[in-house]
Parts: C-alpha cells; sequence; structure tokens
C-alpha cells in the first residue's frame, strides 16, 4: 500500500453563512481528498491584511493517498465548486471559502504554484491559533519552531475567537462498528485486501487477512488441480478457521470492529468448484462441524468484479502460480458465490459491483462503496 501523505489545511470564509461553508468544505474534502482525522474549533477573526467583513477560520488534519500538489489541484476545484471567484487583480478578496495547504509530510515544496509551508503561516493569528490547537507540536521544517512557538513568537496582535459552533467531522457519518463483524469478499483479484486495509486503516479496526502466501499447496494446485485440491481445500480450512476463531474471539479493546477479507464459507464455495462429489461431501461434513463456533459477520460484502478486470488484477500483481487462473475458473467461483449469496436468508449481505470503480486510485470511488454499505 502506498504511504499516506498528513496534509494540515486553514479553512476560511467571510461571505454568506460562513459556518456552511466550511462544514461543506470539509465534507468535499472527506469525500475527495482523504480521511479528515481531525478539525480545529472554530474561530471569528477580523479581517487580515485587507478591509473586510470577519472570518470563520479553522484548521484540519487529513491523511491522504495523494501527493500534495494534487491536493493543491483538488482544493482549488472544491473552492471553485463552493463558489469562489477569483478576481483578476493581485490582493486580497472577500471569499465565500478558502483553502490553504499549511503543512504537509513531504515537507518542504518550493515550486511556482505551491509553497509549503504556507509562507505567512508564521505571520498569522488566525491560522496559528487553530492549528495549534490541532498540531501545536508539529514542527516547522524550515524555521525549525513547532506551532506553539510559532504562536508564543507571533506579533499578529488581532483578536482570534473561538465560537460556539462546531464543524462535524462527515467520518461520522459511517458507522461501520455497528456492524461489529464485517467481511470482504469477492473472486480472486476483485480487490478484497486492498478494501478490507483501506477500511481498516480508516475506521480503527482490526484487520484479519488470508495467510494465502503460507500454503504450500497453492502454487501446486494450480499446476495440477485434480490432484491437489483436496488437501488444499483442508488446509485452508484449517487455516481460516483458526485465525477467526482467535482473533475475532478476542476482539480488541483498542479496535471498534473487525474487518476481515474473506469468510468461511469461502471454503466451501470453492470446495464445491474443485473438489470431486465424494471429496466433496466429506468436506462438507467437516466443515459443519467447525463452521458453528464461528462467529457470524455483521454484514458480509460480496465485490463484484468482471472477469476480465479480475485477469488484469491478477496479471498486475503478478504472484506467479496465479498466472495460469482461467477465466472459466473465475466464471465458475464467481457463480459459485451467487448461488451461495441467495442461499443464506439469514445473512446480511450487499453486493457491490465494482466494474466500473478503482477504490485504490480514487478516493470517491472508495467513498461510494462506503455509502453503499452504511
Ligand atoms: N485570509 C487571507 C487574508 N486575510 N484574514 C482572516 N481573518 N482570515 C483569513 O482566512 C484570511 C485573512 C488570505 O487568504
Ligand atoms: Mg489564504
Ligand atoms: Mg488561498
Amino acid at each position: 500500500m502506498k504511504t499516506p501523505n498528513l496534509v494540515y489545511i486553514s479553512l476560511g470564509s467571510n461571505i454568506g453563512n460562513r459556518l456552511d461553508f466550511l462544514q461543506k468544505a470539509v465534507h468535499k474534502i472527506h469525500q475527495i481528498i482523504g480521511e479528515v482525522k481531525v478539525i480545529s474549533g472554530v474561530y471569528q477573526t477580523p479581517s487580515w491584511g485587507f478591509e473586510s467583513d470577519d472570518f470563520y477560520n479553522a484548521c484540519i488534519a487529513i491523511r491522504t493517498f495523494y501527493n500534495t500538489n494534487e491536493v493543491l489541484d483538488y482544493l482549488l476545484q472544491i473552492e471553485v465548486n463552493l463558489g469562489r471567484n477569483r478576481k483578476g487583480d493581485a490582493g486580497y478578496h472577500a471569499r465565500t471559502i478558502d483553502l490553504d495547504i499549511i503543512l504537509s509530510s513531504e515537507g518542504i515544496i518550493n515550486t511556482k504554484r505551491l509553497i509549503v509551508p504556507h509562507p505567512a503561516v508564521q505571520d498569522r493569528k488566525f491560522v496559528l491559533v487553530p492549528l495549534a490547537e490541532i498540531a501545536g507540536y508539529e514542527e516547522h521544517p524550515i524555521l525549525r519552531q513547532t506551532v506553539k512557538e510559532l504562536l508564543e513568537n507571533c506579533t499578529d496582535d488581532s483578536m482570534v475567537s473561538l465560537i460556539d459552533k462546531k464543524i462535524i467531522n462527515p467520518k461520522a457519518h459511517y458507522n461501520l462498528s455497528q456492524f461489529q463483524y464485517l467481511t470482504i469478499e469477492g473472486n480472486i483479484g476483485a480487490g478484497k485486501t486492498s478494501l478490507a486495509q483501506l477500511i481498516a486503516n480508516e475506521f480503527n479496526a482490526k484487520l484479519i487477512l488470508e495467510r494465502f502466501a503460507d500454503n504450500p499447496f497453492l502454487p501446486k494446485f494450480y499446476e495440477d488441480m485434480e490432484r491437489y485440491a483436496f488437501p488444499l481445500e483442508m488446509s485452508f480450512l484449517a487455516d481460516r478457521y483458526q485465525r477467526l476463531q482467535d482473533d475475532i474471539a478476542q476482539l480488541d479493546l483498542f479496535s471498534d470492529f473487525v474487518v476481515s477479507d474473506y469468510d468461511v464459507f469461502k471454503s466451501l464455495i470453492f470446495a464445491k468448484v474443485t473438489l470431486q462429489e465424494e471429496e466433496f461431501a466429506l468436506y462438507k461434513r467437516v466443515f459443519g462441524v467447525m463452521y458453528k463456533n464461528l462467529p457470524k459477520p455483521g454484514m458480509y460484502i460480496y465485490l463484484y468484479q468482471n472477469t476480465e478486470r479480475l485477469l488484469e488484477n491478477i496479471k498486475k500483481r503478478g504472484r506467479n502460480y496465479e498466472q495460469k487462473i482461467m477465466p472459466e475458473y473465475l466464471n465458475k467461483i464467481n457463480k459459485g458465490y451467487l448461488q451461495f449469496i441467495k442461499s443464506q436468508s439469514e445473512l446480511n449481505v450487499k453486493i457491490i459491483d465494482v466494474s466500473d470503480l478503482d477504490f485504490v486510485a480514487n478516493r470517491v470511488d472508495f467513498i461510494s462503496i462506503l455509502n453503499q454499505i452504511c
């Protein structure tokens, strides 16, 4: 997975319903750019550097997979979208919304279109006060002072006053912990692991991933399916059972819910496709004994992806032994899943068609999946 970029953004508005503009901006940032980690209080501040109405200002920290330059592109789009209208001449103007990048974990950026840290951060109490609230101990990489120190040394004497209004974190809208145990299912190469990882990172969830890499039968199976199907399915079953048993039983104190990239029934679905009739009958008996003891997911998500893109993804991730997988095999597995889903009346299932989505590259696609889950 890519390394995330932590970016501090200052927000300001001095036209119209100022709080509403700040709230809408934070909402769009969350949907388009990245997870909003923290939000400062809202401050009323006199217009700094030009004659105009008072501003509402706040700062937020976001965690994003876009680089800071891309973040700037999106911020400019959001400004326009919220009615920001840049006059031709230089100098300050009243604005519905202003979104400025103050600090980023990329450190120092000095290009024609973007300078980070913001070159005037040390002169402006309307930025330093909200920023100190959420990032007091972050260090300015050029001035080598923390935000707190910058504020103490700042000569700006304007009255920056905290007001009794709050920006709500858009994350609060996604109540995934209600499910307690969320499982992401799908065909080989559908993106189960990526989605489970993204969710776990954004929502303080415990992540349970399948240990396919340790399975010595898997490469052999793709060479000779008939010969190795039974030991393969047995070893998967044992491993899946043990992991779910161990990891879910002790739902730890530090996470709000569990998310896994597989469900135990996966064993049965694959076994039905890969085993001979008698073998499958035996397998089913063993499965029946084991699965009764396992916790059931509060939400079962099936990621549907078309065969063509499954094959592309399998190629892209480049596991040697998977390269021989045929489209017919993937079609059978998909059918197996759909049959299983149809037969489960007690399972809380959601089928999500991801054939037109790229939720790893595009934040908006990830958000559209979250919206479908909730
Ligand atoms: N932004 C400016 C110039 N002056 N004054 C206040 N109080 N708040 C702002 O956000 C602000 C400003 C340029 O972007
Ligand atoms: Mg500004
Ligand atoms: Mg600006």
